[in-house]
């Protein structure tokens, strides 16, 4: 029988087994359509073929169809959708045996069959919406059919997976194999092998499709994904499904999946995908470097920030013991830390019993000595370099040998803290983000001698407790803060010059970002911003600090925590303007001999996004950021930039370089020598993550 190299045809008697060999997710590359659709053929005209099996090699069915083929002519893709056709239309039955994750396509594939079974460890799933695509070989018209509409929507919205066992509570799923899955398929096959008529699911009809039903989708979908086309689309398709035939909705889906593949957001997200996987790749780090076992772990401070790192590491099942000075501060910390807990177990994403596991994991104790037994000590104390050192050297004679010393410092000079110990390479930054119990970034902070183990170590249980860890270099406020601090200036000048606060933050959230700068600063603590000027002003001998937001804080307003800062905040937290700001804002323009003027909603995004640009292209320069992917993913998951927007850095791209070099010209910036030579070549910072990768 003719094989391909992708898929793997052998006999079992009477039942022909194939096996996509495509590692290490078995996607839907080139090369599989073409070896399921042989391994087909051959079965039809086989006399002796009663039955097939579609099973996956290694690890996993298929996850999909190959992401990296989406940027190719619609005429060169993988044929997902003709080998749909194929199965669909199949004269003998078809089994897919699923494990691992069988999504998108993958699911697709298997729905095509005329029969599913699974391990329960399986988890199927249609997450094509968190690629800004939707599914595009049948599942929104077969899924509905299968598990109803409601279910098939939720599904199909979220992206997320569900277990083996409830698709078999949902009949996703015909039978689950508790033993080898091969062999569990093949008799599987082999007892559905006679059945007439072979079931198909497009000739099913869709149950539970009311007219009430979309329409409550489709509002949930303006809040859930405010901005976003695909969900819409998704939306439509399955009540194409539910209220046409099978075959109209079969061609309508084609067509909207290729328009929504083409589409700015889908190649934003498509990014964020590889470049939050890319992100994990530290060049010159070898697969093989060593790791630290990390076994307990020590938190000093149980303020906000501490009490939010102590629960990553709790919520991991790793003990931790949380240091504070005082015991009324400790309580406090150990009761906030409870609260939320409290506070998820009644939104029902915890049980009371998995409250008080985790809070058992925790130690509290006033005695620094107590973190003797610790594998690895994180401080989140107040930010002032004369207290950690003092701090790091306290921690050097107690900590055990082999102990990581981690600082969660976001401005300060990581080197410099690394010097007072006798370890300087056990040193290392894990700069956490607020809250920092679910904002998922982790921003690695590799200092001069940090060893190789050690950022291997963090990079893994970054990973372990379900953060997305992205390595960068020591400098003030890394990369992140670095760039958000530019921003904040930019923001505070646009108001200067005319814009409202509500404008620039409205602009920001049109943009797709949850909040703009002045909502941030707010919720922040307006406090926060200003001991950082007041730093970096005594630092460079200039005067202390007088633009309208140092006012502002030395009104006493200090944002959300003391009921208000540039706005008013009421019960629900929604911001109000405040009509002594806004006449505080004036009288500093007038002050100023600013007439103030009207700023457009393009030029707010334009200069605010462009900054981020600028200051993001100088951090790649100096090698503090290693690929600009890295920065669009601290973006996403550190500040709420809509990963449909790929990041600051791809959104260069898709604006083209040289308009942002203009609009950095025009509003009185000097253009990163970085971004003038990228636009001046006509390429984009993809181009340049290239470039540096090739060396
Ligand atoms: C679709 O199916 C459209 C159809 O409806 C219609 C078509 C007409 N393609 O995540 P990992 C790579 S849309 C290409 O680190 P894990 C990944 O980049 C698709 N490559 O592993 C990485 O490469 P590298 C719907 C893919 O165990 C390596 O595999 N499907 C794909 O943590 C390992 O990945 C999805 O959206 C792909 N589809 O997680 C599923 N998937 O080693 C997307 C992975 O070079 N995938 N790679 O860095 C996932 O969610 C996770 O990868 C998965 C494994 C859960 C499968």
């Amino acid at each position: 029988m003719t094989q391909t190299p992708l898929v793997e045809q052998s006999r079992h008697d009477d039942i022909l087994v194939l096996t996509i060999q495509n590692p290490p997710v078995n996607a839907f590359s080139p090369g599989v359509p073409e070896g399921l659709k042989a391994g087909l053929s051959a079965a039809a005209a086989d006399e002796g073929i009663a039955a097939v099996v579609i099973i996956g090699g290694g690890r996993t069915f298929v996850a999909g169809a190959d992401i990296k083929t989406f940027g190719l002519p619609r005429e060169q893709a993988p044929d997902l959708r003709g080998t749909v056709q194929q199965l669909d239309a199949f004269p003998k039955p078809t089994v897919a045996a699923l494990h691992g994750t069988a999504l998108g396509g993958g699911l697709e594939l298997a729905l095509a069959c005329a029969y599913r079974v699974a391990v329960p460890g399986a988890r199927l799933g249609l997450p094509e919406v968190k690629l800004g695509v939707l599914p595009g070989a049948g599942g929104t018209g077969r899924l509905p059919r299968v598990v109803g509409v409601q279910k098939a929507l939720d599904m199909m919205l979220s992206g997320t997976p569900i277990p083996a066992t409830e698709a078999r509570e949902l009949g996703l799923v015909d039978e689950l194999i508790e033993g080898d899955l091969l062999e569990g398929a093949v008799a599987f096959a082999r007892r559905v092998a006679g059945q007439r008529p072979i079931p198909r699911v497009s000739e099913r009809s869709v149950q539970g499709a009311t007219p009430e039903l979309f329409a409550a989708a489709r509002e949930a979908i303006q809040k859930s994904h405010r901005g976003q086309l695909s969900p819409a689309l998704i939306v439509d398709l399955v009540e194409l499904a539910a209220t046409r035939p099978f075959e109209e909705g079969w061609q309508a889906e084609a067509q909207k999946f290729m328009e929504a593949r083409e589409s700015p957001q889908s190649r934003g997200l498509r990014h964020i995908f590889f470049a939050e996987r890319e992100s994990a790749k530290i060049p010159g780090l070898g697969k093989d470097t060593p790791l630290l076992n990390i076994r307990a772990v020590g938190v000093i401070g149980a303020g906000t920030m501490g009490g939010g790192i102590a629960m990553n590491f709790l919520n991991a099942g790793l003990p931790v013991t949380i240091v504070e000075t005082s015991q009324e501060a400790l309580d406090r910390g150990l009761s906030v830390l409870r609260r939320n807990y409290e506070s998820s177990a009644k939104k029902g994403r915890l049980t009371l019993d998995e409250v008080e596991r985790r809070m058992a994991l925790l130690t509290p104790t006033l005695e620094m000595t107590d973190l003797g037994g610790a594998d690895l000590i994180i401080e989140a104390v107040f930010e002032d370099m004369a207290v950690k050192k003092a701090l790091f050297t306290r921690l050097d004679g107690l900590a055990r040998d082999s102990a990581i010393l981690a600082t969660n410092t976001s401005t300060l000079d990581v080197n410099e803290i690394a010097a007072v110990t006798s370890r300087p390479e056990q040193v290392i930054g894990l700069h956490f983000f607020s809250p920092a119990n679910v904002m998922k970034l982790l921003e690695i902070v590799r200092a001069e001698k940090t060893s190789d183990t050690v950022l291997a170590t963090c990079m893994a249980l970054a990973r372990r407790i379900g953060k997305v860890g992205v390595v960068v270099g020591v400098c003030d406020g890394f990369v992140g803060n670095r760039m958000v601090h530019r921003y904040g200036e930019e923001a505070r000048r646009l108001v200067e010059e005319g814009a409202s606060p509500e404008a620039v933050d409205a602009a920001m959230n049109a943009l797709g970002l949850p909040m703009g700068p002045f909502q941030m600063t707010d919720m922040a603590g307006l406090d926060i911003g200003y001991a950082i000027r007041v730093h970096r002003a005594q630092q460079r001998g200039e005067p202390e600090p007088d633009g309208w937001l140092d006012r502002i804080v030395k009104t006493g307003r200090k944002g959300q925590k003391t009921g208000g800062g540039i706005y008013d905040y009421d019960d629900t937290r929604r911001p109000r303007p405040n009509a002594d700001m806004q006449a505080l804002i004036e009288a500093y323009r007038a002050e100023k001999g600013v007439t103030p003027r009207t700023v457009s909603a393009d030029e707010i995004t334009r200069r605010l996004t462009g900054t981020l640009i600028n200051e993001g292209a100088r951090i790649l320069d100096e090698g503090i950021a290693q690929r600009a992917g890295d920065i669009d993913v601290i973006y996403v998951y550190g500040y709420g930039f809509p990963a449909y927007r790929g990041g600051p850095m791809h959104s260069a791209g898709e604006q083209g370089l040289q308009r942002v070099v203009e609009d950095l010209k025009q509003y009185g910036h000097t253009p990163a020598p970085l971004l003038e030579r990228l636009a001046r070549e006509g390429k984009t910072f993809a181009d340049f993550d290239r470039e540096r990768a090739r060396g």
